[in-house]
């Protein structure tokens, strides 16, 4: 399925007067409005291939239908995304989720959708079919060597496919861990996964950067092996220059503040980049944005101010994917609704009056920095990304296009009501 370029055109010129109006009172307000959106029109967000379906909760999984049925399809669907909103540019894989028969069939697809490959994930925290040795207690800490070898040759795999479709990166999270005192000799748990670490960190081209990605509980619940974002810092400098730390947000206990350790991370070069979701109790899997976007916002003014620090490229420095997918929502829309909140924090980020911002705090001004924060944070963003869509070629409004072409009874009419895509 596609969107006809006529259809969008005809949308925005619907909608053009009310925008411009919009636009221009933004503009008069800020002076710095045309810098945001070249630096919006580039930002691309990664869209992970297991999002394209109604995720599952434990207790059960409830397809909307029109379900993409296979990676072409889930390539089919980013590709509209991207068509409405020009910045999911990116598949992220999952392996074996979503294993790409025929790469250069699947890469020349990708890049007609206008999509490029991002990390690659691997997956050692289920058991496949045919699977020679069980993932029950752990993969690559495990105390059999046998299974950490086989969780090795599976990371190992997915470098290789990873290379076949122009990825340049490998997310590594395990549920690796314990869920009793006791269990688990925490030390040799942590030896056992640095040295399996190193043999799939030996084996990355040297263009490639391996996040490893760290989560606070679950499926464990007494220790997880990389369970904060110290764990992962430890894995990522023990292995050397291409390993770094990825913070997935809904990945920390309650009232974390995140945004101080991506601060941290950024300034020893460690930070690789973000699974954007929103959570309200643990990893909820919740749309980008929903429950606490001034967290988000905060997020993004520190990345903001570090990347700046270190004169990074804002779109290209850091991975930038996206981790949700929930049970009550059309994925598509849900995504559409991520990717804009990103935008929205990214935009109000590059708000923040930083000369302000730095004279409060240089004269303990508490009152003044949280007025300068919040000036950022209140200012209503959706123009100027909206402004940025329209100068790529995307959607003024990309939901509410979305509905109006009827998307997702094409997909059902296409593919049907029962389809459930791989994934969770
Ligand atoms: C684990 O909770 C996680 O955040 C990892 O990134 C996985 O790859 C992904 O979710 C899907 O299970
Ligand atoms: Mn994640």
């Amino acid at each position: 399925m596609q969107i006809a370029q006529e259809q969008i055109q005809a949308h925005n010129q619907a909608q053009q007067a009310a925008h411009q109006r919009k636009i221009d009172f933004i503009a008069a307000e800020n002076a710095n409005i045309e810098s945001i959106i070249e630096k919006l029109v580039a930002f691309q967000v990664a869209i992970p291939s297991w999002a394209l379906g109604t995720g599952g909760t434990r207790f059960g999984r409830f397809s909307g239908g029109g379900e993409p049925r296979n990676l072409e399809e889930k390539i089919e669907d980013i590709g509209v995304l991207h068509q409405l909103n020009q910045s999911s540019g990116a598949i992220s894989l999952h392996i074996p989720w979503d294993i790409p028969e025929n790469p250069e069939a699947i890469k020349a697809l990708a890049a007609q959708k206008g999509l490029r490959f991002d990390a690659m994930n691997s997956n050692t925290f289920q058991d496949q079919k045919n699977q020679e040795h069980s993932y029950k207690f752990g993969s690559l800490q495990h105390v059999n060597k046998a299974v950490r070898q086989q969780a090795i040759d599976h990371n190992l795999e997915v470098i290789k496919q990873g290379i076949a479709l122009g990825s340049d990166s490998l997310t590594v999270w395990l549920s690796d861990g314990s869920c009793f005192p006791g269990q688990l000799n925490f030390r040799e748990a942590f030896q056992n996964t640095l040295e399996s670490l190193k043999v799939i960190y030996a084996a990355l081209p040297a263009n490639w950067k391996m996040y490893i990605e760290y989560k606070a509980f679950e499926p464990n619940f007494y220790s997880m092996t990389v369970g904060d974002w110290g764990q992962s810092y430890l894995f990522a400098s023990k292995l050397g220059p291409q390993a770094y730390t990825l913070v997935d947000l809904g990945h920390h206990l309650p009232n974390a503040n995140i945004e101080q350790i991506v601060s941290l991370l950024l300034m020893e070069e460690k930070l690789a980049g973000f699974h954007f979701n929103d959570s309200k109790y643990g990893d909820d899997d919740l749309t980008v944005g929903s429950i606490n976007p001034y967290q988000l916002f905060l997020i993004f003014n520190e990345l903001v101010e570090g990347m700046d620090a270190r004169g990074m490229n804002h779109a290209k420095d850091l991975g930038w994917m996206i981790d949700a997918s929930h049970n009550v929502k059309d994925p598509l829309e849900d995504l559409l609704q991520s990717v804009e909140a990103i935008m929205n924090a990214y935009a109000q980020a590059l708000l923040v009056d930083k000369a302000s911002l730095v004279a409060a705090q240089q004269s303990n001004d508490v009152a003044k920095a949280q007025e300068v924060l919040q000036q950022a944070y209140r200012t209503d963003t959706r123009a100027i990304v909206a402004e940025a869509r329209l100068r790529s070629g995307g959607a003024l409004k990309p939901l509410e296009l979305y509905r109006n072409l009827a998307v997702r009874e094409q997909l059902i009419k296409e593919r049907g009501a029962q389809t459930v895509a791989t994934g969770l």
